[in-house]
């Protein structure tokens, strides 16, 4: 679901009691949620131009080979790590730490820092989780435990490629530690679409999707002109162990200050090589 957020709680910097609720009633039912309009539109614009600039040097350095996720037109793109694209609506966002917070507890802790970007011509990837159950032959599914959020700096639409949400999907006992591939089964899917079919995660510019890690998704194509970047943060519970501290460039440390975040975060002095440290994937590489 989507919920408009209200110039109130802009205001207050703080979602009100009821809209919490169905953000966090939303995440563990259906596995997702969009906050809307909960980021200002002028940083987006200057954030889509660079990664538009950046994309370009990418494409056009002949010696690369391009991180291509799953099927070709769909990269991994970084948001460039440093100021001024960095800034507070987009990495600690006061309305989206409410909710992480409210479904993974204290000591909410960002792990990631990346994006997808969709250039016009893509096919569509194959239906797959980013994350799996931590537990293998349990009955159930686990409450959340790593939540991705995503913001694309343009309005997205079918037209431009959204992403392909399955509602519900997280609670499915299917890819687990013992998965060889986060793919999920034709068959599995086929049974899926009867109890609840895919949608789109279609966006307003400001708005963000909050999405279990677990949740069967996929990159669609993409039919206009223009290539549509999305940004990717993982919020996990304080515990997890996500390895070292993701780095920026100094200037920007002033945005990750929020109360209730650990920003995971280092700065570093020499310049970080955001545009080509990605590879491709496909998980398994055959399957
Ligand atoms: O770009 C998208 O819409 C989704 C991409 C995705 O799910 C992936 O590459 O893992
Ligand atoms: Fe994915």
């Amino acid at each position: 679901m989507r919920i408009q957020v209200t110039a109130t709680e802009i205001g207050r910097r703080q979602l009100t009691a009821e809209h919490l609720a169905q953000a966090v009633e939303s995440v563990r039912q259906n596995g997702f949620v969009i906050l809307g309009q909960v980021i200002p539109t002028p940083p987006l614009d200057l954030l889509f131009e660079r990664m538009l600039t950046d994309l370009n040097i990418l494409l056009n350095a002949s010696d690369q080979v391009l991180p291509v996720q799953f099927v070709p037109g769909h990269l991994q793109q970084d948001a460039p790590p440093l100021a001024p694209y960095v800034f507070a609506e987009l990495v600690a966002n006061p309305w989206v730490i409410q909710v992480t917070q409210a479904l993974l507890g204290a000591g909410v802790k960002n792990t990631y820092f990346s994006g997808n970007t969709n250039l016009p011509g893509s096919g569509a990837q194959p239906v797959h989780t980013d994350g799996q159950q931590l537990w293998v032959d349990q009955p159930a599914a686990h409450p959340a435990a790593a939540l991705i959020i995503n913001v694309t700096p343009l309005k997205v639409s079918p037209e431009n490629g959204s992403i392909e949400l399955w509602p519900g999907s997280h609670q499915e006992m299917v890819i687990t530690p013992d998965s060889t591939s986060i793919k999920v089964p034709a068959a599995d899917l086929a049974r899926r679409e009867k109890v609840s079919a895919p949608i789109r995660g279609n966006t307003e510019k400001g708005d963000v999707l909050i999405r279990d890690d677990r949740l069967w998704h996929r990159g669609m194509p993409n039919h206009s002109n223009l290539p549509r970047p999305m940004i990717a943060m993982i919020h996990r519970t304080g515990w997890y162990n996500s390895g070292g501290k993701l780095k920026f460039e100094p200037g920007c440390e002033s945005a990750f200050e929020h109360p209730l975040l650990d920003a995971n975060v280092e700065f570093v002095a020499e310049p970080i090589d955001y545009i080509f440290r990605h590879r491709p994937y496909d998980y398994p590489p055959s399957g």
